[in-house]
């Protein structure tokens, strides 16, 4: 069986610290999908770590660590990443396998999501620059180089023919950038991924699972990024939702358990794109700094705002969620006064759903306000040692959404976390 920890909403809803909670009750941990772009922090030995690359259950000894053949693999990341990761003594050769189907980011890859994201001007999607949607759509259109490739004695040839077509299309965009030292490190990077354990993803998780192994899928961004539920463009180019996790690694659907939808007790987003709930005052300034909101693989402000709950439901059915965590609860401990969104005032007209194209509308949050708990919750352990006002709040939200909160993560430790 498969259960699954995804993200509900723009991604950065602190799923890593969730995935690393839960790693122990998994014999495999696995992503689906995303690549680098995504910036899952772990604290290890009281230590920062920001992986992108390798799932979140690389420190746990005895867990095996899958990357699908849904992710997009830059291998000069990964190579990066798996020295980070030897310097706190896991070796990945142990506990690493990655899915022969795999897509690789190429440096044109990347220089193409600059070039693109260029071109747009002031309508860019705000990616991360790492070549995720290039690369998506050297898979979609049937070009892409995969993992398994770099067996092939013409792995070379494919990809300098793959390079000359780029290079035609950033020829296209006017766009001209040396990627002469992105490509020695690519082609080094490469070496390194030889050596590493690629097998048939499909056969390989199926028959852990014939043995009654227990898989937790890993999602990265969020459903509202998802390329066909999102805020489509301001997306990325991956199923981040549910049915990814079946493409994404080759299991049938009816294996899917639990689904963990993850949701920060207010909201964020990063890059460009609709959110309806964005707090662009005081209060906005007060999350992202009590919050620290700032991007884990970019660097880049967050935007904040209060809960959307219009977006969460919409998720929730989405995903078939099964159990919601809600993370940085304790953000909120300062707060007098909190709001959750209930619907959207789209051109003036009340709507519980969410809009085909959320640009094209003025969107207006309706709110219902709520007493904040105003005290530190960063050390409760028990559910009954709660606040009030917050059990007031998560209810409200479980009843909204038709899905109950079951966790609560109160602090970055692997220890704050409150089980309802
Ligand atoms: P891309 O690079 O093509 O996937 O970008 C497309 C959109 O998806 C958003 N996106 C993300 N949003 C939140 N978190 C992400 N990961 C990093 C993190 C982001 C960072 O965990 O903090 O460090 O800045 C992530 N990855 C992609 C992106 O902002 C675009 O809106
Ligand atoms: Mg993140």
């Amino acid at each position: 069986m498969v259960d699954a920890i995804l993200g509900l909403q723009w991604g950065d809803e602190g799923k890593g610290k969730i995935v690393d909670y839960f790693a122990p009750q998994y014999d495999i941990i696995a992503r689906f999908q995303g690549g680098p772009n995504a910036g899952h922090t772990l604290y290890v030995e009281g230590k920062k770590v920001v992986l992108h690359q390798i799932p979140s259950g690389v420190f746990h000894e005895n867990t095996i660590n899958l990357i699908g053949n849904g992710v997009v693999l830059d291998p000069v990341t990964l190579k990066r990443e798996c020295e980070t990761v030897k310097s706190f003594g896991v070796d990945v050769r142990k506990n690493m396998f990655i899915s022969h189907r795999t897509h690789l980011i190429l440096p044109t890859h990347r220089a193409l999501d600059k070039a693109s994201e260029l071109q747009k001007g002031n309508d860019k999607i705000g990616s991360t620059l790492k070549g995720i949607g290039p690369a998506y759509m050297d898979k979609t259109g049937r070009n892409g180089l995969r993992v398994g490739d770099l067996l092939d004695k013409n792995f070379t040839t494919s990809y300098i023919r793959l390079r000359l077509k780029h290079q035609r299309l950033l020829d296209n965009f006017n766009f001209q950038e040396d990627i002469t030292a992105w490509e020695e490190e690519f082609f080094e990077a490469i070496e390194f991924l030889r050596s590493l354990n690629v097998v048939n993803g499909e056969y390989f998780i199926n028959e852990q699972m014939a043995a009654g192994k227990k898989v937790l899928a890993e999602g990265a961004q969020g459903s509202m990024l998802d390329i066909d539920f999102g805020t489509f463009p301001f997306v990325t180019s991956s199923n981040t939702t549910t049915s990814g996790v079946c493409n994404g690694l080759g299991v049938a659907p009816q294996k899917i358990r639990e689904v963990m939808g993850v949701t920060k007790a207010y909201c964020t987003r990063v890059g460009s794109g609709p959110f309806p709930t964005e707090l662009m005052d005081e209060t906005g300034e007060e999350l992202r700094k009590l919050g620290n909101e700032f991007g884990a693989t970019t660097g880049r402000p967050r935007r904040c705002g209060w809960i959307d709950l219009v977006a969460l439901k919409y998720a929730c059915m989405i995903n078939g969620v099964t159990k919601v965590i809600m993370t940085k609860a304790d953000v909120l401990d300062q707060f007098k006064e909190l709001q959750v969104c209930t619907a959207y005032e789209v051109d003036g007209k009340e709507t519980p759903y969410i809009p085909f194209q959320m640009t094209r509308h003025q969107i207006k949050p309706v709110l219902k306000s709520f007493a904040g708990w105003n005290q530190d919750t960063s050390q409760l352990k028990n559910p009954a040692d709660l606040p009030v006002s917050m059990k007031e709040y998560v209810s409200f939200i479980n009843k909204f959404v038709g899905a109950d909160v079951s966790h609560i993560s109160n602090g970055p430790g692997r220890d704050q976390i409150v089980t309802l």
